[in-house]
């Protein structure tokens, strides 16, 4: 069997979705003046930081050159959102619910999941179009805390999430879900997870491809059989390992 290959890399007939290759790519004026703007964003506040990021964001999805990946506040990463936007909530909208196969389903605000215990993660980002940034810190709720919190029930063995975009989910199996290292992250790199990075809440899923780690995410749900998310209805690999899926050999990342 031929390795499964990335949508970005197929040979498609007709124009399929991919990650990157949105839209007309943006000229090299547009992003150098952006490192202008960017230089605004240097000892500013978290709104002008998340309307950066927002501009970071429409760019570099329509840049696969990676010169935003050199933007202050950029850090290496490259900006995806399959619904084209950004959505926003914050302390008063922001709701997690947790539900589906489950004894006592429950809806979080942002005051409670930082009440839980915090977990810190440092691990390497890797996305499985090829780009990978080194040691890059996550923290939050262990999402075994929510699930043993919420009681699990016989039959249930995977779970969907669902993300306020309206279009993203992901899925993971029961035994990865309790994996010590998946996060429902409340900060990245010590600072609130930025809108455009899928804040205010994101999954962070460190042993495996960033497709897994759902941004916005507002619902996880306990379900009989894995739900293929997203990207896996356009052939990425449910079980998202990384160097050992989607028919790619990355080095491990640590
Ligand atoms: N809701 C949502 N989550 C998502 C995506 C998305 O488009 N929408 N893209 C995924 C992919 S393919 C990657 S590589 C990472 C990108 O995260 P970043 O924008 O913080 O770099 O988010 C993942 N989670
Ligand atoms: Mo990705």
């Amino acid at each position: 069997m031929p390795p499964v290959r990335a949508p970005e890399e197929a040979p498609t007939p007709e124009p399929g979705p991919s990650e990157e290759g949105r839209g007309t790519p943006v000229g090299r004026r547009v992003v150098l003046g952006m490192l202008g703007l960017g230089a605004v964003g240097v000892g500013v506040g978290g709104a002008v930081q998340d309307k950066l990021d927002s501009v970071l964001a429409s760019v570099s999805a329509k840049d696969p050159t990676g010169v935003v990946g050199l933007l202050p506040g950029g850090g290496g990463f490259r900006f995806y959102s399959v619904s084209n936007s950004i959505p926003h909530r914050g302390e008063s909208d922001y709701r997690l619910t947790v539900g589906g196969l489950v004894d006592r389903p429950a809806g979080y605000r942002l005051a409670d999941l930082r009440a839980l215990p915090q977990t810190r993660v440092v691990h390497d980002v890797q996305c499985v179009t090829g780009w990978r940034v080194p040691k890059t810190a996550f923290s939050g709720v262990r999402l075994s805390t929510l699930l043993d919190a919420a009681g699990v029930r016989p039959g249930g063995t995977a779970i969907r999430f669902n993300c306020f975009d309206g279009v993203y989910t992901e899925s993971l199996t029961l035994d990865q879900a309790r994996g010590a290292d998946i996060l429902v992250a409340l900060t990245m790199n010590d600072k609130p997870v930025t809108a455009a990075h899928g804040g205010p809440v994101r999954l962070y899923v460190a042993p495996m491809y960033f497709y897994k780690s759902a941004k916005w995410l507002s619902g996880i749900t306990v379900t009989k059989d894995v739900q293929p998310g997203y990207w896996e209805h356009y052939g990425y690999d449910v079980d998202g390992w990384v160097g050992k899926s989607n028919g790619r050999s990355d080095d491990p990342t640590t």
